[in-house]
């Protein structure tokens, strides 16, 4: 019988590069995210595939996260893979001028959110002693960066929460597993710098960043691994990348 992955965060990006292998793959997929269009037009691209279904939420609303997950139709509702993937930065200011807003938004989203999600699917996962979950943490995880403050902290809660997870979970031989890219060039620039596209793209300029389907690929390396096999921890840069802070933009890749 096919798996079941679910995948927050599928309407952009890692997410959504991750649902398309996945789907031709075989794997059954539960698209989730905020952008209701973007799950409907991926429902479609990848019915071909295989049997999609989609749930619009978002991940810092409690109710709606545990509404959405028992909503789940019967073929469905059995959750084999879970990829933790929704998240973002909100700005890049230092600590003495950051904004509430933005503080809250990391906090909850990817934190809070990672955990409500988690929290609705581990019980049936506990239940069948089966299940495999992936945790997107980020380099931001493993190293802190000036200005980097909350998203730091909030992607090294992540980190905290992948071992943690991996422990009390291991009594029930389910996997859990983190992947901690570099610089991926998504929406995420976009989205940290409020929409300023020209600002984004000088994140990425004079490299060749990863790419969506770059770390998508090793997701898919990393669930289709055989069950005695669990990669705990994974950091992922582009060539041109050493650290959080070292970017080689002098490459000819
Ligand atoms: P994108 O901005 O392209 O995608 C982010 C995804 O998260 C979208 O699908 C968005 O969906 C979803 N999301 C954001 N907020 C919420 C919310 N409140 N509720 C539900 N879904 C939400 O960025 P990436 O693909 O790059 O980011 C994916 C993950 O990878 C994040 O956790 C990020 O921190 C991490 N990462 C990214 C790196 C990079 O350089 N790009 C590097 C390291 C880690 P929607 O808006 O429709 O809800
Ligand atoms: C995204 C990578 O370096 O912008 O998590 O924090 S970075």
């Amino acid at each position: 019988m096919n798996k079941t992955a679910l995948v927050t965060g599928a309407t952009s990006g890692i997410g959504r590069a991750t649902a398309r292998i996945l789907a031709k793959n075989n794997y059954k997929i539960i698209l989730c995210g905020r952008r209701e269009d973007r799950l409907t037009a991926l429902e479609k691209e990848l019915s071909e595939y295989t049997e999609i279904h989609t749930l619009s939420f978002d991940v810092r609303d409690k109710k709606a996260v545990f509404e959405s997950i028992n909503s789940l139709p019967e073929a469905f509702s059995t959750i084999d893979i879970l990829i933790n993937n929704a998240g973002n930065a909100h700005g890049l200011d230092p600590i003495q001028t950051g904004d509430l807003d933005d503080w809250d938004a990391m906090i909850d989203i990817n934190v809070k959110g990672l955990l409500y999600v988690s929290k609705a699917i581990i019980p049936q996962m506990i239940e069948r002693k089966s299940g495999h979950i992936i945790n997107i943490g980020s380099i931001a995880g493993k190293e802190v960066y000036p200005n980097g403050n909350v998203y730091c902290a909030s992607k090294h809660a992540v980190d905290a929460l992948n071992q943690s997870m991996r422990m009390d979970l291991n009594p029930y031989g389910i996997r859990v597993g983190a992947i901690h890219p570099g610089m991926v060039e998504t929406e995420f620039s976009e989205v940290r710098f409020k929409g300023d596209t020209d600002r984004a793209s000088t994140v990425y300029k004079d490299i060749k960043a990863l790419q969506a389907e770059d770390i998508a690929d090793i997701i898919y390396f990393v669930v289709s691994r055989p069950s005695h096999v669990n990669i705990g921890d994974l950091v992922v840069f582009p060539t041109a990348q050493a650290s959080a802070t070292i970017v080689n933009r002098t490459l000819d890749l």
